[in-house]
């Protein structure tokens, strides 16, 4: 594509007409008139239609992708139950098994928009298959989509036997972030230790940090204060995630208030899964029951980086998910409350920009001038209106080339009223 006409973007009225040379943005125009253009070789026509920087999925489990119910299914549907079924798929696991569900999975998002994906990939097993699958694809497909791969110690980085050994393998190996469990880890003694050794490695490697931090609804859960603390001594917060932290929505609030503080000067980023966290938390309690998912609006309006991922697509811990980000979205803004005008025209920032923060990405992401020409286009003309009506992705560009169109559903029958 060399230009897009009549393209509507975030936060602006007017309609824009937007150049690409080489796979860059080389003008972003605003247009006084509607353009009507001959539809000639690489100009596309917006119709009014939101452009928009493509979807990020900052946290999915693509190595468990698509085994809901392989060898058994999650009856009780806790997070604990979830780890126990993995266990006895993760036996099963080969090259050409994972690579099958990976590609079907990456399409699924892909179809729907997103062009950047953070994906955790469990340690916590001897052959280090879906590490090593996960990276290998990452490379294969790095000209198509944006891959980092988490180096997961799902059973415990300190707890599971050779744990430690196996994370180091598959930081050799290649793993872009350094993940942990430190709720899950035996005794917080071993947690709190799992934390440092996060931190040790991500800095002796020279990764990014992404941590399963505090999923459960044990109030008595804090390793979210020390992943933040030791981020802020060791100036690294930028490239550190504290995923779920679902405990945060059962802290008091006097301590959460506290805890705020050190939140905001560390600098670390935030992912919620609201999906998933409304699905496997709250299962311990009987009338009245928690939502299980942390504090997105009080993140947000204290100005700490907060983004949104599905976490599973039909897994063992969640057997439903699809790809759409716009449904995690619509969750998160009805389950945290986010319903106010201000929140609506915003939202799409906790799919794109918030996301894209997380990951570290920023400088190639974004509809600007000099950078890579990747972008959305959107049904709807604003945040409000796209998530309204749940407006469908039409298209995805991918720094110049398209690699996604989609033709809306329409209503064939003649008017009703
Ligand atoms: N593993 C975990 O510890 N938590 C999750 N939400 C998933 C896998 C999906
Ligand atoms: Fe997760």
């Amino acid at each position: 594509m060399k230009e897009l006409i009549n393209a509507r973007l975030r936060g602006k009225k007017e309609l824009h007409r937007i150049k690409i040379i080489n796979g860059k943005f080389t003008s972003i125009d605003v247009q006084h008139d509607y353009l009507d253009l001959p539809q000639h070789d690489g100009v596309f026509d917006a119709k009014g239609k939101l452009a928009c920087a493509p979807f990020v999925e900052p946290h999915i489990h693509l190595d468990a992708a698509l085994t809901a119910g392989e060898p058994n299914w999650n009856n009780s549907g806790t997070l604990f139950e979830g780890i126990e079924r993995w266990g006895e798929r993760k036996p099963m696991l080969n090259e050409e098994d994972i690579r099958n569900r990976v590609y079907q999975t990456l399409e699924l998002l892909v179809e729907n928009g997103v062009q950047h994906v953070r994906t955790h990939a469990d340690t916590t097993d001897p052959s280090l298959i879906g590490v090593k699958t996960l990276c290998a694809i990452r490379d294969e497909l790095k000209d198509k989509i944006n891959i980092q791969v988490v180096a997961f110690p799902q059973d415990g980085l300190l707890s599971y036997e050779g744990g430690l050994d196996l994370m180091i393998e598959a930081l050799e190996i290649g793993a872009d972030v350094v993940g942990g469990i430190p709720h899950f880890e035996y005794t917080r003694e071993l947690g709190e230790a799992s934390v440092k050794k996060i931190i040790e490695l991500a800095q002796k490697y020279d990764r990014l940090i992404d941590v399963h931090c505090d999923e459960t609804d044990d109030a008595n859960s804090r390793f979210l204060e020390l992943l933040a603390c030791e981020a802020l001594f060791n100036k690294m917060g930028h490239r550190v995630t504290a995923s779920h932290t679902t405990a945060m929505h059962s802290y008091d609030n006097a301590y959460c208030s506290k805890l705020f503080r050190l939140l905001k000067n560390s600098g670390i980023n935030f992912v919620s899964c609201p999906t998933e966290s409304i699905h496997l938390q709250g299962r311990f309690d009987t009338y009245p029951k928690r939502r299980g998912v942390t504090r997105v609006k009080e993140l947000n309006a204290a100005g700490i980086n907060v983004c949104l991922g599905e976490d599973s697509i039909f897994d063992p811990w969640y057997s439903l998910g699809n790809g759409k980000l716009l449904r995690t979205l619509d969750f998160a803004l009805h389950i945290c409350q986010m319903m106010g005008y201000q929140d609506f025209s915003t939202a799409l920032s906790l799919i794109t920009d918030n996301s894209a923060k997380t990951l570290c990405i920023e400088d190639v992401y974004g509809i600007e001038v000099g950078k890579p020409a990747s972008f959305i286009l959107l049904d709807g003309e604003d945040d409000y209106s796209v998530l309204r009506k749940q407006g469908e992705v039409l298209l995805s560009v991918k720094e110049g080339q398209t690699i996604m169109q989609r033709e809306p559903a329409k209503v064939v029958t003649g008017k009703y009223f």
